[in-house]
């Protein structure tokens, strides 16, 4: 196949480059191991590689090496549209390269023949009782399709080592295809009981999930969605969900089994289901005060939150020191679109005041806003009242860097991850030994 192809040239370059850096400089030291990094949730240690995206802490997210707004401006569009073509972002997270047109609409193209959900999926997500978290019906969607896996089934049958990442590419690519159809299927059936549309020949990837869910006449929120995935596409693989990926593809545990385990780190609250929360947030400062509140009212709720030992959603964070651009991205999106909505305004004013209670509240390392601040907020405008699914959302735009950095493990052959644990007495022993 044509991207298989195209990765190949890849794959030779990046492996000879990796031998070259271990063969020369395999014992040098690069940095330091504390104790408050091991008390500390490993922050502030560099202890992966990856090349798919970087996150600085004041500039936020490069996919590639490039930001949000260069690639706003930088990949092709959708037909009719300002805003990217999915297919064109995951050919450069897989690839490196800046798409063609044809490039993005041949991976586009790609998707539209694989991502029909199969029965049994379907079945499956009916079967399921109705409180049933979406988040629990996504993973369990995802590891359902793992009987399909051709990694699985070319491991069993002898698969190469060097070759790993071939069938780890189509996996990819057939998961990629369905996650807009599986997010479309947990909405259609959780919320509206009602029958799933298939995939549309017509539509590009992010537009499809509108058009599954009945809102082909919207094309706000078809825009919405091709904003929404393609600025969750990835961030590193540091974060929770990707490092579990990246962990459980580490003992040969296929796309499915890994990003089925991803999505169950992103369902966490201090990770992607603060956008489920913060909307709930807000939504309950509107019902209070049946409007938006004033910046005087708004810093005594945030006050009361934080008094009440809970966190203010949609803000933090554990690499980021500044404003996260995917949150910006959003605010300008909302704001050129629709910004006299009372829910949009108290989202921005939280922007305002948020900052400044947090700074004097003198806990939070970074008082600014995330991508879940405002992301649900964007939703709820265009339609999606039902808020314990934005974290689906989420996750369909992640399993796309999800998967690219699980192809280049492949390719690379990332070992089994392994680190030592040691007991507290080894640890307090060894700070002696270090002391002395
Ligand atoms: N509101 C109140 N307190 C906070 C906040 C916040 N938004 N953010 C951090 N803190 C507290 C944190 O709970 C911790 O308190 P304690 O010492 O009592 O445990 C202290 O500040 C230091 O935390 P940090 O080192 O600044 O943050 P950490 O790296 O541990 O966690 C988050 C990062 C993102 C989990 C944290 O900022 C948070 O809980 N934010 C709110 C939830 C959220 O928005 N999560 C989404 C993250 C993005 N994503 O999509 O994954
Ligand atoms: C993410 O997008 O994964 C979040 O911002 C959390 C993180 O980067 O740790």
């Amino acid at each position: 196949m044509w991207l298989h192809e195209k990765m190949a040239e890849k794959i030779t370059d990046t492996r000879k480059r990796i031998k070259g850096i271990v063969k020369t400089y395999g014992d040098q030291k690069i940095g330091d191991i504390c104790v408050n990094h091991i008390f500390g949730g490993l922050r502030g240690t560099d202890l992966l590689i990856c090349d798919v995206s970087y996150v600085d802490a004041f500039t936020g997210i490069h996919f590639r090496g490039y930001t949000i707004d260069e690639l706003l401006d930088k990949l092709p569009k959708a037909e009719g549209s300002q805003l990217p073509l999915a297919g064109g972002m995951d050919y450069l997270l897989l690839l490196g390269d800046l798409p063609t047109r044809e490039e993005a609409l041949a991976v586009e193209e790609e998707w539209r023949q694989r991502g029909d959900l199969p029965y049994h999926v379907a079945d499956m997500l009916r079967a399921m009782p109705k409180d049933t978290h979406p988040m629990t019906m996504f993973s369990q969607a995802i590891l359902a399709l793992q009987s399909r896996s051709e990694f699985s089934l070319h491991y069993n049958n002898n698969l190469k080592k060097p070759d790993y990442w071939k069938p780890t590419l189509t996996d990819s690519l057939n998961l990629v295809a369905k996650t807009p159809a599986i997010a479309a299927a947990i909405y259609n059936i959780k919320y509206h009981n009602r029958d799933l549309v298939p995939p549309s020949q017509q539509q590009d990837w992010s537009a499809n999930f509108a058009y599954m869910i009945h809102k082909d006449w919207d094309d706000q929120y078809k825009d919405l969605c091709r904003l929404f995935f393609f600025i969750h596409a990835d961030q590193g693989t540091g974060n929770v969900s990707a490092h579990t990926a990246w962990l459980v593809n580490s003992a040969l545990s296929d796309v499915y089994f890994s990003c089925s385990a991803a999505m169950n780190g992103l369902a966490g609250p201090l990770h992607g289901r603060a956008n489920q929360d913060t909307l709930e947030w807000l939504l309950g400062i509107m019902d209070e005060f049946g409007r938006c509140p004033d910046e005087k009212q708004l810093e005594e709720i945030m006050w009361d939150t934080l008094n009440n030992g809970k966190v203010i959603p949609g803000y933090g964070h554990a690499v980021l020191r500044n404003t996260d651009p995917r949150f910006t991205a959003q605010l300008t999106f909302g704001k050129e679109r629709f910004g006299g909505d009372e829910l949009f305004k108290l989202a921005e004013l939280v922007f305002k005041v948020a900052p400044k209670v947090l700074q004097e509240h003198g806990k939070a390392k970074s008082p600014w806003p995330n991508v879940d601040a405002i992301s649900g907020t964007l939703q709820y405008h265009c339609g999606l009242e039902e808020y314990d699914f934005y974290t689906v959302l989420f996750g369909v735009g992640r399993v796309m860097g999800i998967t690219a950095n699980l192809v280049w493990a492949r390719a690379l052959s990332a070992p089994l991850e392994r680190p030592q644990s040691i007991t507290l007495d080894m640890l307090e022993q060894r700070i002696d030994k270090v002391r002395q």
